[in-house]
């Protein structure tokens, strides 16, 4: 008979309609609620993305649906079910170790939906899942990091080619390529926390296999709170390449996710846009990852990578 494999897939999350935002806002902030202001600032900036509201649920179901796919094409020999478990929405990373259990998985893998380990990101969905399952006594193994996926890497360079080409007239190399990834608080440095250094080294590798050396990498999304994040910011490159090194042409590569939501169409395609045109920037994005099959395979191939182990 075949194996079943039950596979925590672990992403962000969204709300679900505009009344859920304060909770789902409230969630981030570690149960303290936001001010009527804040609140009105990120309700606003929903209504003003495009794909409708809240596309993240709807881009991590297909991803989740289409990752199970192909696990099960990739290995006749094994049923692979797949859980979501999400970080700030319902169902909660917690709901999805309940949902294995009460099916019966007695095996277990899991995976977040972003490729770069931070204590504060991955680490932070781990700890949730493993503390539950612990609780439930089920023994599950998780993907700490795919950052370097020959696959990934792959599917980043194509997409870095594709938007090249979008600089109709200009050379290769008077386009600036930016590397971003969502900042967090400048105290993971004192940790050693390993966030900032694989991010550079996919962004090293992609620039390599697409040849570019005009590059940097910057920061983006940073939180509204009072400690110091990591940084520069995006916004703050913008201005610093016109003035000190007189950039026309911009590539922003958001390495450090895999889907459209709102911080890529918000803060990349509105705001980073609007900076831009005022000062007289061509900016352009590479395609989000969503359910690429190269993505979809890098998943595939991790998590087997752990199941085989046993
Ligand atoms: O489309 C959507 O509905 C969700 C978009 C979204 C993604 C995302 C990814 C990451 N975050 C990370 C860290 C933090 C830290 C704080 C924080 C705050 C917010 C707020 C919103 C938000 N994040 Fe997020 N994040 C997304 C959305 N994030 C909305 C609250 C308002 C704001 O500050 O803009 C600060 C929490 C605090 O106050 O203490 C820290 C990291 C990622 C990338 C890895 C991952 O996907 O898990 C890291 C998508």
């Amino acid at each position: 008979s075949q194996q079943r494999i039950g596979v925590l897939v672990m992403s962000y999350g969204t709300p679900e309609s505009l009344d859920q935002v304060e909770a789902y806002y409230t969630h981030i902030r570690r149960g303290r609620p936001p001010t009527s202001e804040q609140l009105k600032d990120l309700t606003d900036r929903y209504e003003a993305i495009v794909g409708g509201f809240f596309p993240l649920r709807e881009n991590t179901n297909k991803q989740v649906q289409a990752f199970e796919d192909r696990l099960n094409a990739d290995h006749p020999g094994y049923s692979f079910v797949c859980y979501q478990g999400l970080k700030h929405a319902s169902p909660y990373v917690e709901d999805g170790v309940e949902q294995m259990v009460k099916d019966g998985i007695t095996q277990a893998v899991g995976i977040v939906l972003a490729p770069h380990y931070s204590s504060m990101s991955v680490g932070g969905y781990i700890k949730r899942a493993q503390d539950k399952a612990d609780e439930l006594g089920l023994s599950i193994q998780f993907v700490q990091s795919y950052h370097l996926h020959p696959k990934l890497l792959l599917a980043l360079s194509e997409r870095v080619n594709e938007s090249l080409q979008r600089f109709v007239g200009t050379p290769r190399n008077n386009v600036r390529v930016v590397f971003t990834a969502h900042s967090l608080p400048e105290k993971i440095l004192e940790i050693g926390d390993p966030y900032p250094e694989q991010l550079l080294e996919t962004a090293r590798a992609v620039a390599a296999q697409t040849s570019v050396d005009n590059w940097q990498f910057g920061w983006q999304s940073a939180g509204r709170t009072g400690v110091p994040w990591l940084g520069p910011d995006i916004l703050d490159i913008l201005h610093t390449v016109v003035k000190d090194d007189q950039v026309e042409n911009v590539l922003v590569c958001p390495i450090g996710f895999v889907s459209d939501h709102l911080e890529v169409l918000y803060d990349l395609d509105i705001e980073a846009q609007k900076v831009a045109r005022e000062l007289g920037i061509h900016l352009e994005r590479t395609a989000s990852l969503n359910t690429d099959p190269l993505y979809m395979e890098t998943l595939s191939d991790v998590v087997f990578a752990l199941c085989e182990r046993k």
